[in-house]
């Protein structure tokens, strides 16, 4: 099977989350500079916007690098068609079935990798061209599907024949090693890199990830269709609080939701933003340039010593 490494001509397993609002031109180039593939996210943002976050990344950068489409944003649609004017070579996505912008990516050339939350899915895209697929469990930040890393990697990478990329809970060298494990090629990090020197986040959302323990994370909106884990806060428990009768409007959610990401990751309001971040947070021990984490994960690793062929 391909090596992920030779596949997307990076020095180390690791990829980038593509963090909505997060995922800037200065974490991806931080993250491809250290030898793991930057992302720059797409959600939040208008095409423009993402354009402009593409041109800075390749001013900081001559290495690899890709771009995450949110396949839940309005601007979705106009966004996978720029990133083929603009020459992207790596495309990652989230958050919805890709099947549709398949076809246009493939026959651009492109190197095309889905988050995936189950088999069925997985096998879909497998078979409509997909290069490599990112299996992501439900301990990730943000958006998540149902099933644990554990159980969901060993039976997608069971299923196709196409590199797996564990995402949800690794943060450190024995999450890699446990990825490789199960039968993955590589990982995916996110809520590690909200910790670093890098990433463009408020000072105090840093702090949060720095300081959560093992049981500080939630699901919020299980019951709305749009199930996103955040580090607990008074908004956090507001909107259960709101949701648990399961007779409140969306449009209420909508008001009580709308910005709270953004009121996190600008303003550092830990009491009414979403902190979005995954269950390793409770690994996170200190905020370190994005070098330091990818080298730690990478070195450390069974994986670096060739122990998983
Ligand atoms: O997408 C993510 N994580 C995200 S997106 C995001 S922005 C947002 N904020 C509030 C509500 C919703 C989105 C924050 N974090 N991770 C990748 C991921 N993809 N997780 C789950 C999925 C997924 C779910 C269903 C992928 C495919 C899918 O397919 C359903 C189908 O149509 O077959």
């Amino acid at each position: 099977m391909t090596d992920l490494r030779d596949l997307l001509h990076i020095k180390f397993p690791i990829i980038q989350g593509g963090m909505a609002n997060i995922a800037t031109h200065q974490l991806a180039a931080a993250v491809s500079n250290a030898g793991g593939l930057g992302l720059i996210g797409s959600g939040g943002w208008d095409v423009e916007r993402v354009r402009d976050e593409i041109r800075k990344t390749k001013e900081l950068t001559s290495k690899p690098f890709g771009v995450n489409i949110m396949l839940m944003s309005p601007h979705a649609e106009n966004i996978s068609n720029m990133v083929i004017e603009e020459g992207i070579k790596i495309i990652t996505t989230g958050a919805g079935n890709p099947g549709i912008y398949m076809d246009k990516w493939k026959r651009a050339g492109m190197i095309v990798i889905p988050v995936v939350p189950s088999v069925a899915l997985a096998k879909r895209l497998e078979r409509i061209g997909a290069d490599a697929l990112i299996v992501e469990g439900t301990e990730a930040g943000g958006h998540i599907g149902e099933l644990t890393t554990f159980t969901l990697v060993p039976q997608v990478s069971d299923a196709v024949n196409i590199p797996v990329i564990a995402a949800g809970g690794i943060a450190d060298s024995r999450g890699l090693d446990a990825a490789y494990a199960l039968g993955a090629r590589g990982v995916q990090i996110g809520t590690v890199l909200l910790a670093s020197e890098e990433c463009p986040v408020h000072i105090n959302y840093k702090n949060k990830v720095v300081g959560a323990k093992d049981t500080d994370t939630v699901v919020t909106g299980r019951n709305t269709g749009a199930p996103v884990r955040v580090i607990k806060n008074k908004m956090s428990r507001q909107y259960l609080e709101l949701t648990k009768n399961n007779n409140i409007a969306l449009e209420e959610l909508e008001t009580l939701t709308l910005g709270s990401l953004r009121k996190a990751v600008f303003d550092g309001d830990m009491d009414f933003g979403s902190i979005m971040a995954g269950q390793s947070a409770g690994l996170v021990k200190a905020v370190r340039p994005v070098k330091d984490i990818l080298d730690d994960i990478f070195l450390h690793s069974l994986v670096s010593k060739d122990v998983f062929k």
